[in-house]
């Protein structure tokens, strides 16, 4: 049996899709909640690869990255697969996953950041059971640094975030398309099923666009592969940032 230690942040995508990967294996974990920012310096002293959550500690290997994750998961418990045997269609799932991790996920954080940049009381929404150390009021009370740091390790800057806003329909009509072909949401989850759906699990917390996903292929199967997406932003982007999203998704 193995022994895991998986590190998160409250509310992280990948963290959230590296918990649902292990409990899709049935494997035992036990979770420890990091502050951000923090969570780096942590990582770092326990000899991690990376600074970044999700990071994974089983049967002595040091893990750090959603996708390292899943490769090793495979690895170290076969069944069920995360990857199909099919090598081509293998090639397919690891390119999708690829795409959740680097484009998707990489969007939504940014828009996230962006707009608890401007509003951070709905902080506290994300933290829900998790054990962070402090009061969760006094965590979010005191976040503006976390959030400048956050802001600034990110891109978070306004031009990126409009462009992503810009970019997203095509992001979800990409994702339902591949729902319509059985790369995404088949009977046997894969890893990409558990990337994108975090990814966008994390954008549906966001009222000013939980709407428009949810209406479409795409918000049904982030439902399913991450049922439990904490997290609550009521509208607070731009209006004119938001005019491609409403156009692109009606
Ligand atoms: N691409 C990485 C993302 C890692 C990442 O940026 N994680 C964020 C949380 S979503 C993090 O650790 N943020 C805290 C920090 O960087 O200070 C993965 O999929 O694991």
């Amino acid at each position: 049996m193995s022994r895991a230690t998986l590190y998160v942040i409250p509310g992280s995508h990948p963290a959230l899709a590296a918990r649902e990967m292990l409990e899709h294996k049935g494997i035992d974990y036990k979770r420890v909640d990091l502050m951000p920012v923090i969570s780096r310096g942590l990582l770092k002293v326990m000899r991690f690869p990376g600074v970044t959550v999700p990071s994974l500690k089983i049967d002595g290997r040091r893990i750090t990255g959603s996708r390292g994750i899943s490769q090793a998961l495979d690895e170290i418990q076969p069944d069920p697969p995360l990857f199909p045997a099919d090598p081509a269609r293998r090639v397919a799932v690891e390119d999708a996953e690829r795409w959740g991790e680097e484009v998707l996920a990489n969007a939504t954080r940014r828009i996230l950041w962006n707009a608890v940049k401007r509003d951070k009381a709905p902080l506290r929404s994300f933290i829900g059971d998790a054990r962070i150390g402090v009061p969760h009021g006094l965590a979010v009370a005191t976040a503006a640094p976390i959030i400048a740091a956050e802001v600034r390790i990110n891109g978070v800057t306004d031009e990126a975030v409009a462009a992503d806003l810009a970019a997203f329909p095509g992001c979800l009509d990409r994702i339902d398309g591949w729902i319509a072909e059985g790369l995404l949401g088949g009977e046997a989850p894969n890893a990409a099923d558990f990337q994108i759906a975090a990814g966008i699990g994390l954008a549906m917390t966001l009222q000013d666009l939980r709407p428009l996903i949810a209406a479409r292929p795409t918000g049904g199967h982030s439902k399913r592969f991450v049922p439990d997406f904490p997290g609550d932003i009521p509208p607070v982007l731009p209006a004119e940032w938001l005019e491609p999203v409403r156009a692109g998704a009606a």
